[in-house]
């Protein structure tokens, strides 16, 4: 049976560990309770079209529609546009599947005939029939720079796609989100929901630019009691991705405590895994509750499980 107020729920995302988490919160509460606030800063214009990834990411995965094999992309997908941008000697190093590129040519005439992002976003979300809410962070112009340890700075997807993130990094700039609003519909998610959720996305990279943002930053400081993290390190390491690496390079301790120290102004309670147990002691002594279950999500049952906990934390309160 539903409850007649079932609680609203807010997760900050980036990508895929983001997105599986909120494939659990739909279920764990009713689609149309939650919403994710999504990350927008390795956003890029390529080819001329503008593409949002961990917007993408986010609704493919919702609509069960996501490529198994990468995690991004869309299920089903052929490769035949890189095929023709290879002929004309295009660089094809951040690859655009057919059938995504379709999103991406929406989304890109959409904006220039002047619908804003949250709009378009809603609209791809509509149309996967996701009952869930997407939002982007901001809808003003925020990128992630990444400067290399030899002094040189490339943007995000640069880093991430065409150097496979295998470079030593020295440090990271959101370009933009100084002077960004967060979007329509972001503060009145944020304030409305009994949870807010970080979910167990790259800290630096995925939930760094949400929080460089300074009206979503203090939404989650006012209302800190409320917001509880999900590590996506776990037994020292990023289940996907180079958080791990990030978090070391960049002087942090790549461990659930590092995570606890970065998340201390706005979160109350960390969600680690039961592999970091032991760890459980020193993450409250960084002045944050501290929940231990199972996070790796390697089946629904988990990750809805995962935020069940999550929300058991808000009724507890
Ligand atoms: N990641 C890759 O590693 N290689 C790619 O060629 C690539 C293309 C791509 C296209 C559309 C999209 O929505 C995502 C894509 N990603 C690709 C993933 C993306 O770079 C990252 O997952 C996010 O930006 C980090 O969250």
């Amino acid at each position: 049976m539903t409850s007649p107020n079932p609680p609203k729920v807010a997760v900050l995302a980036g990508g895929v560990g983001a997105a599986k988490l909120l494939q659990g919160m739909v279920r764990a509460v009713p689609a149309p309770q939650v919403t994710a606030v999504v990350n927008t800063a390795d956003d890029l214009v390529l080819h001329g079209l503008h593409i949002s990834p961990d917007l993408d990411t986010i609704t493919y995965t919702l609509a069960d529609m996501v490529n198994p094999d990468t995690g991004w992309g869309l299920r089903g997908e052929t490769w035949q546009a890189m095929e023709v941008l290879d002929r004309y000697g295009t660089p094809t190093w951040f690859r655009l599947g057919d059938r995504d590129l379709g999103t991406h040519l929406h989304r890109s005439g959409r904006l220039a005939a002047g619908a804003g992002l949250a709009e378009v976003t809603a609209e791809i979300a509509n149309s996967w029939g996701l009952e869930a809410t997407i939002l982007p962070m901001t809808e003003e112009p925020v990128a992630t720079m990444v400067t290399l340890n030899d002094g040189s700075e490339v943007d995000f997807q640069d880093y991430f796609v065409r150097l496979r993130h295998s470079v030593p990094i020295q440090s990271i700039r959101f370009v933009g989100a100084e002077d960004a609003r967060s979007g329509p519909g972001v503060h009145d998610a944020l304030s409305d929901a009994s949870t807010v959720v970080i979910a167990p996305s790259n800290p630096i990279v995925s939930i760094g630019p949400l929080l460089a943002v300074a009206d979503i930053a203090e939404a989650l400081t006012t209302r800190r009691t409320d917001v509880v993290a999900v590590s996506p390190i776990v037994n020292g390491s990023a289940l996907k991705g180079p958080a791990d690496r990030m978090l070391r390079e960049l002087g942090h301790e790549p461990s659930v405590v590092g995570v606890a120290r970065i998340y201390r102004d706005v979160a109350a309670t960390l969600v680690i895994d039961q592999a970091d147990a032991d760890l459980a002691d020193q993450v409250v002594a960084e002045g944050l509750a501290c929940v231990v279950t199972d996070t790796v999500m390697t089946n629904f049952d988990v990750a809805t499980n995962l935020c069940r906990t999550i929300l058991d934390v808000g009724d507890s309160r």
